[in-house]
């Protein structure tokens, strides 16, 4: 089963908008295996954001996701990478659609919310650069027999 890295990000936990971002990928009928709140340091942001190192945006966004508490998950369902992608909607929230949620709840390119990984490669490193192995919880659930139809 796929496991994706979703950090609600400084700007959201601000506006008080985590517990709506939470509810909308639990409600999708995504499974939480980890989630901690925390203040990410600048080594753990160059890390993460390795990818954008040298673009125009890098030192900024890693100044946006120090600046303030955020609260890293882990959301686990079938097709999870790109479920959560499509929930978030895209990158600038002025291009994303309504019913997703940066097309619903934000107007900019930078502080837009949440992040999910792009793909199941880079959701096992972030994963792993944000949470131990104790830290992530594998248990059944008895819904998910209404939610997939593919058992593992
Ligand atoms: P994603 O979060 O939709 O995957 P990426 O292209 O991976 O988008 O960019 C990482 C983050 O960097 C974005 O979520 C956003 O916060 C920020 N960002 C991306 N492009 C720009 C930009 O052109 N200006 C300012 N910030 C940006
Ligand atoms: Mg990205």
């Amino acid at each position: 089963m796929q496991r994706t890295l979703v950090l609600i990000k400084p700007d959201a936990l601000q506006r008080g908008l985590s517990g709506e971002i939470i509810s909308r990928l639990e409600r999708r009928g995504l499974k939480i295996v980890a989630l901690k709140m925390m203040q990410v340091d600048e080594v753990l942001a160059r890390r993460h954001y390795a990818v954008h190192n040298g673009k125009s945006f890098f030192d900024e966004l890693v100044g946006f996701i120090t600046s303030s508490p955020l609260i890293a998950m882990v959301f686990e369902g079938e097709g999870a990478v790109s479920a959560v992608r499509s929930t978030m909607g895209s990158t600038n929230c002025l291009e994303s659609i309504p019913g997703t949620i940066r097309g619903d709840l934000g107007l900019d390119i930078e502080h837009n919310l949440v992040h999910g990984s792009d793909s199941e490669e880079s959701a096992a490193k972030e994963v792993s650069l944000f949470f131990t192995e104790k830290e992530l919880f594998s248990y059944p659930r008895d819904i998910d027999a209404w939610i997939t139809s593919h058992r593992r």
